[in-house]
């Protein structure tokens, strides 16, 4: 018999993704997506898989009675919590409805997972923002780096890494945490900064777009690619017991770099570009993330197979199609 994955945020970019890792193994796939106003809107990332091993419902992480219901139908061998409000700086303009969805949203779906099928195995999509500020002596943030979240959208993420800890421990059910850094993709969303700057340089060598507008340039970012990254997640959620692990390339850029490394590749010098622009600036942003998953290397054997430069230049052929 196939097994069941059930995913929230499966119209996301890791939703996606990991729903394309699952059905290459054989396994059937659920998700809730939320109602949206333009319908077309709603499944773009995934419109190819649906009806192919796929099957999506309206649902949200806020309302509880529909994750019941549909964990109690399905009876999933593994539940995949990816949904979010996953943007950082948003989560300082819509703080509150981030704590909803990203933290008593998270506690719906464990709360629905113990009471209707605690068989399953849980996956918690927690974040290196949970870090914030700290990093270990030698530069890398790691499981055991403390704690010092610097955002409505990280405390978010710091509340459910804990929870989800404590549901394991106090009702003995197999729910872990995978603590993934920055990941990114053609998919991603345009407004967070890689595919903002890929889009907007693609744009600018088209003749279509002047300048760029961008906030802190000098903020250091581990970015991966969001595929690898949903192989981890498997790893993690198919390990012999429940645990936490850090996913991340080790290997840090600035958002200068980026849009050096960008430019160029479209035979532009970004300085002649790029403005800086107070809107996109945060309150408090993370100078630097670095993550060692040296755990998760060792125990699984993962490694990522991108690194900066081929996900940047799939994110440059993705757009240049585009405008082409
Ligand atoms: P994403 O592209 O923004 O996807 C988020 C998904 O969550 C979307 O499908 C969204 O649906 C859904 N969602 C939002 N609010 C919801 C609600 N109240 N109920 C149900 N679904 C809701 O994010 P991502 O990049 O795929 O990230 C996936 C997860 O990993 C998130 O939890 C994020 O916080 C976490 N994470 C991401 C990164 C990263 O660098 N990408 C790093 C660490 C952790 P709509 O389309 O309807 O909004
Ligand atoms: O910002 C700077 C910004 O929004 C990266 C989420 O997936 O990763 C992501 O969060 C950096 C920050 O991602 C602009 O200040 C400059 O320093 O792409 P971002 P993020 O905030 O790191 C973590 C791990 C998650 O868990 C989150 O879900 O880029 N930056 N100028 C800008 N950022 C944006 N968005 N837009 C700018 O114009």
């Amino acid at each position: 018999m196939k097994k069941k994955a059930f995913i929230t945020g499966i119209n996301g970019q890791d939703g996606s993704y990991l729903s394309e890792y699952l059905l290459e193994k054989d396994y059937k796939v659920y998700g809730i997506v939320r109602r949206n106003s333009i319908a077309e809107h709603q499944e773009s990332r995934i419109d190819h898989l649906i009806g192919n091993g796929v099957e999506t419902e309206y649902g949200d992480l806020l309302d509880v009675s529909s994750l019941e219901r549909m964990i109690r139908t399905i009876q999933p061998d593994e539940i995949y919590n990816i949904a979010a409000q996953s943007h950082v700086r948003i989560s300082m303009d819509i703080p509150q409805f981030t704590v909803q969805t990203n933290a008593l949203g998270l506690l719906n779906i464990l709360e629905a997972y113990k009471n209707n099928c605690p068989t399953a195995r849980f996956y918690q999509a927690s974040s290196s923002e949970m870090f914030g500020r700290t990093v270990d002596e030698d530069g890398y943030q790691r499981e055991t780096t403390k704690m010092s979240p610097t955002s409505p959208y990280g405390c978010t993420k710091v509340f459910g890494y804990n929870m989800v800890q404590h549901y394991r421990n106090a009702y003995d059910l197999f729910a872990a945490n995978g603590i993934l850094f920055n990941h990114e993709s053609p998919r991603r969303g345009s407004n967070f900064v890689t595919n903002k700057v890929v889009k907007a340089a693609v744009r600018i060598k088209n003749g279509l777009q002047d300048k760029l507008s961008l906030g802190n340039m000098d903020a250091y970012r581990d970015w991966g690619h969001s595929k690898d990254y949903v192989r981890a997640m498997h790893m993690i959620i198919n390990h012999t017991e429940p645990d936490d692990f850090v996913c991340a390339t080790g290997v840090t850029n600035s958002v200068r770099d980026m849009c050096s490394y960008v430019f160029e590749k479209l035979d532009l010098d970004y300085k002649n570009y790029v403005i800086k622009d107070p809107r996109f600036m945060r309150p408090e942003d993370l100078k630097y993330l670095r993550g060692d998953s040296t755990k998760l290397r060792t125990t699984f054997g993962w490694k990522p197979e991108y690194t900066f430069e081929t996900l940047m230049d799939e994110m440059i052929d993705h757009w240049v199609n585009i405008y082409k």
